[in-house]
């Protein structure tokens, strides 16, 4: 299949990791907004959050343990950070394998 973020979980695709477990995998953001900028993605591929599936409800509950591992890694856990999941073409979402951006490391603002 070709899709970067499934070439990221089988290696083919270099990516700088700062989490892996069985289920899913956390690396650096290429183009990073703020000093912590960190994507977490199942290894299943899922194009995007309309496409969990009533089978998947462990699977993201198990990644939402691995972004509080991540937030704990990173050390914005006390700071606070921001989790966000871009869906489609008004969310602006550019990569079609679902994937969460933990964004923090200085204080966020919000613009919708
Ligand atoms: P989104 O716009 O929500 O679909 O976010 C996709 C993100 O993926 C974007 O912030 C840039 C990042 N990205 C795209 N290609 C690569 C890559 O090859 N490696 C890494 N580490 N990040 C990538």
């Amino acid at each position: 299949m070709d899709c970067i973020f499934c070439k990221i979980v089988s290696g083919e695709i270099p990516s700088t990791k700062v989490y892996e477990d069985e289920h899913v995998v956390s690396f650096k953001d290429i183009s990073p907004l703020a000093p912590v900028h960190i994507l977490t993605i199942p290894k299943k591929h899922i194009p995007s959050l309309l496409g969990i599936g009533e089978e998947d409800k462990e699977l993201i509950g198990h990644l939402h343990l691995a972004l509080q591992k991540v937030a704990k890694l990173t050390g914005v856990d006390e700071s606070g950070f921001r989790v966000i999941t871009n869906t489609g073409e008004h969310g602006q979402q550019t990569v079609h394998h679902l994937h969460y951006h933990l964004i923090g490391g200085r204080q966020l603002e919000w613009h919708a």
